[in-house]
């Protein structure tokens, strides 16, 4: 259990971060925990398994790709407790593999609607994302980068770095200068919290700003997700919810205390509606965003809930 609250910890404070990554932490902390679980029969087994699948959900509200790993992982058919740990140790690793094969095939996807001389924006940072980038670049094509600060946990610093480290040539800005230059950019890519069933995206904060300024100049709103970023539960109707974070993420307490008039709101995510969308690069292809549903149906691999 220990190991769990650790990495529970560790996405609450965002010291794993990005959907993806948290997928992959989760998966792996179901397995480390289903492995070393000691319990004295199947009942024991299966509810200690739902408590810590149920914890590590609730760490962080937005990122479907946290449920729907959980889910994947933690799944057994077994009502042997030897054969059911044997099955979330062989589930968990698979989810592993399979997000990290992902993105790969996202990346080589992705590349080919790249063109050599692109200006491309990304907002926060996006493992799928730069995913597509940088194999664009290593294959050869000329290509620059605009990068969002991303505030106000200014995630668009890791994004520079590891551009940098692939020496793609890159320029920071502050996220209120994305439609000034929005006219000089080919396309904009960015990454995914959540895909609703209508195709409607989440991501971070103000990444609706950016498919606004996009559309208006006509530029390409390209959406880099694995699958398992899809939502099942929106297919019901229920909706996706927003994170709000800590008001010190964006302002010093300090300067609060004697402002007794003024509150501070901090929403991490923001959705973009499906028709500023033109694609969305995932693991199996490239789809427009109204085939989401069908993405959910024929390749999440679980049974929907009742209604
Ligand atoms: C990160 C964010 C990323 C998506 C996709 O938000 O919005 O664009 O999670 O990332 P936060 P990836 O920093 O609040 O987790 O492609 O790496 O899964």
């Amino acid at each position: 259990m220990e190991k769990v609250q650790e990495t529970a910890e560790k996405i609450r404070t965002m010291e794993v971060r990005g959907a993806g990554r948290i997928a992959k932490a989760a998966a792996e902390a179901i397995r480390d925990y289903a492995a070393g679980l000691e319990v004295a029969s199947m009942e024991e087994f299966a509810t200690s398994i739902q408590e810590v699948s149920s914890f590590l959900i609730s760490t962080r509200p937005t990122a479907v790709s946290l449920p729907n790993a959980v889910k994947l992982a933690s799944r057994y058919s077994s009502g042997n407790v030897e054969e059911a740990r044997q099955e979330i140790i062989t589930n968990a690793n698979l989810f592993i593999k399979r997000a990290d094969r992902a993105l790969e095939k996202i990346g080589k996807i992705g590349s080919r609607r790249i063109q050599d001389g692109d200006v491309i924006m990304t907002h926060c940072n996006s493992h799928a994302a730069l995913s597509i980038i940088t194999t664009a670049f290593d294959t050869g094509k000329d290509i620059s980068v605009i990068a969002t600060e991303s505030r106000p946990r200014r995630q668009g610093l890791l994004t520079i770095r590891h551009l940098n480290d692939f020496s793609i040539p890159t320029t920071l800005i502050v996220d209120s200068a994305v439609r000034y230059y929005m006219k000089g950019v080919d396309k904009v890519i960015v990454g995914a919290d959540a895909i609703a069933a209508n195709g409607a995206l989440v991501n971070k904060i103000g990444t609706s700003q950016l498919a606004l300024a996009a559309h208006e100049a006509r530029k390409s709103f390209m959406v880099a997700a694995e699958t398992f970023k899809f939502s099942p539960s929106t297919i019901v109707g229920n909706p996706i919810e927003i994170e709000e974070r800590a008001a010190d993420e964006v302002v010093a307490p300090s300067v609060l205390a004697d402002l007794p008039h003024v509150q501070v709101r901090n929403p991490a995510f923001d959705f973009t509606p499906a028709e500023y969308i033109d694609m969305i690069v995932t693991d199996i292809g490239i789809i427009p965003p109204a085939m989401a549903y069908t993405v959910i149906k024929e390749h999440l691999g679980w049974e929907f809930e009742e209604i």
